[in-house]
């Protein structure tokens, strides 16, 4: 007998990065072209927008997904010794 599957569409999580005083500037871009995939121009605008408003939306990605690039971020971060911050949220 034939059975009908569930195919539901996984959830996404939303990644942030958060604003800081030490983190330059230069590094956010970096990381956001690195970890991200955004090109220059985008990442320069996401970067001046966290720095603004002290938060701001670097995409939304499956669960594994969107922790790795987390830990990516911290990882990376840590290693330069900048206090970077990167959450995610379930959408
Ligand atoms: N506020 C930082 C500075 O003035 C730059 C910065 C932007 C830091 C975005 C973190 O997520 C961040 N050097």
């Amino acid at each position: 007998m034939e059975r009908k599957e569930a195919t539901r569409e996984p959830s996404l999580y939303r990644v942030f990065l958060l604003n800081d005083d030490y983190t330059t500037m230069d590094f956010v871009v970096y990381i956001l072209e690195s970890v991200f995939s955004k090109p220059v121009v985008e990442a320069t605008q996401i970067m001046l927008s966290v720095h603004r408003k002290g938060i701001g939306l670097c995409g939304a990605y499956t669960r594994e997904i969107a922790e790795t690039k987390v830990d990516s971020v911290h990882h990376l971060a840590r290693e330069r010794q900048y206090p970077l911050k990167c959450i995610m949220e379930k959408e």
